[in-house]
């Protein structure tokens, strides 16, 4: 399919977990895909897969969404058939450490804040003004079942996330009147990477995180930002939280 006979999705995190299950959902039902991550060699990989398994169009974009000047040069620097970018997803973003806010570490705190928070600041700001300018688009924040509660040692991580959440509520406000939907999609424990950089590549500590239970994949979550995607133009997914059946809150598990 040509880029003007299809959407666009542009989206952030896609080298692992729920970004690449995004990317692959997206693909399948024959998207265009702008997808990002700091890895090359795996975003790199992933865009030929795409473009080789569903024959659609991929950019791949490197780059470090906490990077202001970085973020600011790829996307204005996309050829002029990308930038109709019809759907954003933010979901890069990660957990570094669990302990207490005494004894955290500041440059977890600062990487945290920098990619949760600032990092989507960044990305959006860059690609709402197009957005803007064609009076329409869809941008999906993927929040966190930390943004709705603050659980034992999750301090900052939990913060940036609630911070997402106020995010999505002021940009639903403020891109109303252009016509921009604004959802936010909030997971309970996905089994991805995200255990693993959590704890700094301690496998015992990251398994343990699903063991016992049947987590959520990435690809559930693709599932569920899809359907955002999917509905008619006059209906919006304010606020979604996905939970695996085991998980009823962000600590209490039904574990066997
Ligand atoms: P993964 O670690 O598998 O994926 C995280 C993705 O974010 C990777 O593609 C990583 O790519 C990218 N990323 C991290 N930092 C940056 C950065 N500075 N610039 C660009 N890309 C970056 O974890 P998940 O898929 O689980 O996480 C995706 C999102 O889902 C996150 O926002 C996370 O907070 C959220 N979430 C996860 C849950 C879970 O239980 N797994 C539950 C609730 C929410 P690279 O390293 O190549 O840059
Ligand atoms: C990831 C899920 O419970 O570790 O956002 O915060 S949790």
């Amino acid at each position: 399919m040509s880029l003007s006979d299809s959407e666009i999705v542009f989206i952030t995190g896609a080298s692992s977990g729920i970004g690449e299950a995004c990317a692959i959902k997206f693909a399948r039902e024959g998207y265009s895909l702008i997808i990002n991550g700091r890895r090359k060699d795996r975003i790199d990989q992933l865009a030929s897969k795409l473009e080789k398994d569903y024959k659609v169009n991929v950019k791949a974009l490197v780059f470090d969404v906490r990077d202001k000047e970085s973020v600011n040069h790829q996307i204005s620097s996309l050829p002029e058939e990308w930038t109709a970018i019809d759907i954003l997803i933010n979901n890069a973003g990660l957990a570094l450490g669990l302990s207490d806010i005494h004894e955290g570490d500041t440059r977890d705190w600062e990487q945290m804040i920098d990619t949760n928070v600032k990092g989507l600041l960044y990305v959006s700001k860059a690609v709402i003004p197009k957005m803007i300018s064609r009076g329409k688009g869809q941008i999906i924040n993927i929040g966190s079942i930390a943004a709705k509660e603050t659980y034992l040692k999750g301090n900052v991580y939990c913060a940036t996330k609630h911070a997402v959440e106020s995010l999505s509520q002021a940009m639903r406000m403020e891109l109303l009147p252009h016509n921009i939907r604004v959802s936010l999609v909030n997971p309970g424990a996905v089994n991805t990477e995200f255990s693993q950089v959590r704890f700094k590549g301690d496998k015992n500590k990251a398994e343990n995180v699903y063991k016992g239970y049947k987590p959520l994949g990435g690809e559930d979550i693709a599932e569920c930002v899809y359907f955002c995607t999917r509905l008619p133009d006059h209906v919006n997914i304010n606020d979604m939280l996905i939970m695996p059946a085991a998980q009823a809150t962000a600590t209490i598990f039904n574990k066997q």
